[in-house]
């Protein structure tokens, strides 16, 4: 396995590794493909799947309304016209919700996608308050019987004002799902990423993992997040999206 994992990744990984294999007789010439064994159960056990959107769906208030959070560049926009358009293929309306009033050009890139999906778009000006352009798109989807997907800005830990935003746009509009988005190039990042965000999202949407392939950072994200990977980002189409699945996933990384 040569995946980018976090050390404290590998280490857990490691120790239950020793965990599971402890004990079992390995016959000689059998040592690697017990070991092979033991590294699927370890990491079938590590990887969450279990997100399940019409469990969500069902779960959640009226209108459902998704948050997606995560760093700079990590692909929040582009994902949130991804869900945007599966949900409509699914036979669901969405509003999108222009949260991300700080970034140039964020507003026309998040229309730009509400126009090629057929979505309506709520925004506001540059610089105005993000908790209120999510409260008109939750609004919107309340009285048009839609699911809000708000985008918010991209952020790192040390924005302190950004943060401070995004709590108070949680506080004031209380999404079901809060997606933290990373991306399959961040590697080691993932983990300062999850702990910016800690407590504050429900599943993971990894990107990019059309670019790097390795999977290190799924690992590394489930490991230190606990919390399921829902989706996974392949490609800079909308139907580049998938739901993620463990067994697959292990699959792939063993072969
Ligand atoms: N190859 C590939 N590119 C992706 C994927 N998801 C997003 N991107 C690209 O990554 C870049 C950043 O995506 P955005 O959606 O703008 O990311 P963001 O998190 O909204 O960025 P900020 O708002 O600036 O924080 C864009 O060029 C996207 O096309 C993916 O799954 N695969
Ligand atoms: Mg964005």
């Amino acid at each position: 396995m040569k995946n980018n994992v976090s050390l404290e990744a590998a280490e857990a990984i490691e120790e239950e590794l020793l965990e599971t294999l402890r004990g079992r007789e390995v016959k000689r010439g059998k040592a690697e493909e017990k070991v092979e064994e033991a590294v699927r159960e370890v990491l079938l056990e590590l990887l969450d799947d279990s997100f399940d959107l019409a469990h969500a769906l069902d779960e959640a208030s009226e209108p459902p309304v998704m948050f997606l959070m995560g760093f700079n560049g990590s692909g929040k926009t582009t994902t949130a016209g991804k869900l945007g358009d599966m949900f409509e293929d699914m036979g669901m309306e969405v509003v999108l919700g222009a949260g991300d009033t700080f970034r140039a050009a964020s507003i026309e890139q998040l229309e730009e996608h509400g126009s090629n999906i057929g979505a309506k778009v709520i925004s506001h000006e540059y610089e105005s308050d993000p908790a209120a352009v999510a409260y008109d798109a939750v609004e919107h989807a309340q009285n048009e019987d839609k699911i809000a997907i708000i985008d918010t800005a991209g952020r790192s830990h040390s924005d302190d004002n950004l943060m401070g935003e995004l709590e108070k746009m949680v506080r004031v509009n209380e999404p079901d799902i809060s997606f933290l988005v990373v991306d399959a190039l961040a590697g080691n990042d993932v983990l300062e990423q999850a702990e910016a965000y800690e407590g504050m999202f429900d599943a993971v949407i990894v990107t990019k993992l059309d670019v790097d392939e390795s999977g290190g950072a799924i690992i590394s994200i489930s490991e230190r997040s606990g919390k399921p990977v829902a989706y996974i980002g392949t490609g800079q189409d909308y139907s580049d999206i998938e739901e993620f699945d463990r067994e697959e996933f292990v699959d792939q990384i063993l072969d």
